[in-house]
């Protein structure tokens, strides 16, 4: 069997298309190609550690889906101890046959050990397998940073909310 993907205009995509970046700082994306994701059920796995930055990324991803008219009811939000077990969680999600896309959330903040760099690793690597396990979106939504602050700026400060990106991402892969 042959697969002839649909062309999309992918300049348009490009131009149009703009994360946090240094020159741009508010949370943008590129929704033209959305799909109507009114019947999408999502998965939310948020860690623990350092909810009160967690929560707020949660808040934004929960927004975008609701934005983008996904029902309330179709959305589970899930909460792991901590990054490291967001791979777990994010797998459990996955498993559920209803489940079409799963979002993981965590902070990670650089500390005195090289904690950070084995769990960063950890769960990006986990995810990508549960992803390709399970064959659904499952995106990444792991602020890694120095400093508290630089999370803070990233949990609806000025580089945005990077819970807003990755429900965008989720819709973004359903929309393929
Ligand atoms: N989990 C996080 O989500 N963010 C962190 O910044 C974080 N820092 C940690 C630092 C150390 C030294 C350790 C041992 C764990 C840390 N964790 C953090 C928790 C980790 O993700 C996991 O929940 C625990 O290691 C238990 O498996």
């Amino acid at each position: 069997m042959t697969f002839k993907p649909r062309i999309t205009n992918t300049e348009q995509r490009i131009t149009k298309r703009s994360m946090a970046t240094a020159l741009k700082n508010l949370s943008e994306y590129n929704q033209n190609k959305f799909t109507d994701i009114s019947q999408k059920t999502f998965g939310i796995v948020v860690a623990e550690w350092h909810d009160d930055i967690t929560s707020v990324l949660c808040q934004g991803a929960v927004d975008t889906l609701l934005k983008h008219g996904a029902k309330k009811e179709n959305i589970y939000i899930n909460t792991v101890p901590g990054s490291f077990e967001l791979t777990l969680g994010a797998q459990f999600l996955a498993l559920q046959e209803e489940i079409d896309a799963v979002i993981c959330i965590g902070v990670v903040i650089k500390g005195d050990t090289k904690h950070d760099d084995y769990i960063n690793n950890a769960v990006a690597n986990g995810l990508t397998n549960v992803a390709l396990k399970f064959n659904k979106p499952v995106s990444f939504g792991l602020v890694t940073t120095n400093t508290l602050e630089q999370a803070l700026e990233r949990a609806g400060g000025k580089h945005g909310n990077k819970g807003v990106e990755a429900a965008a991402a989720a819709i973004g892969m359903l929309s393929f």
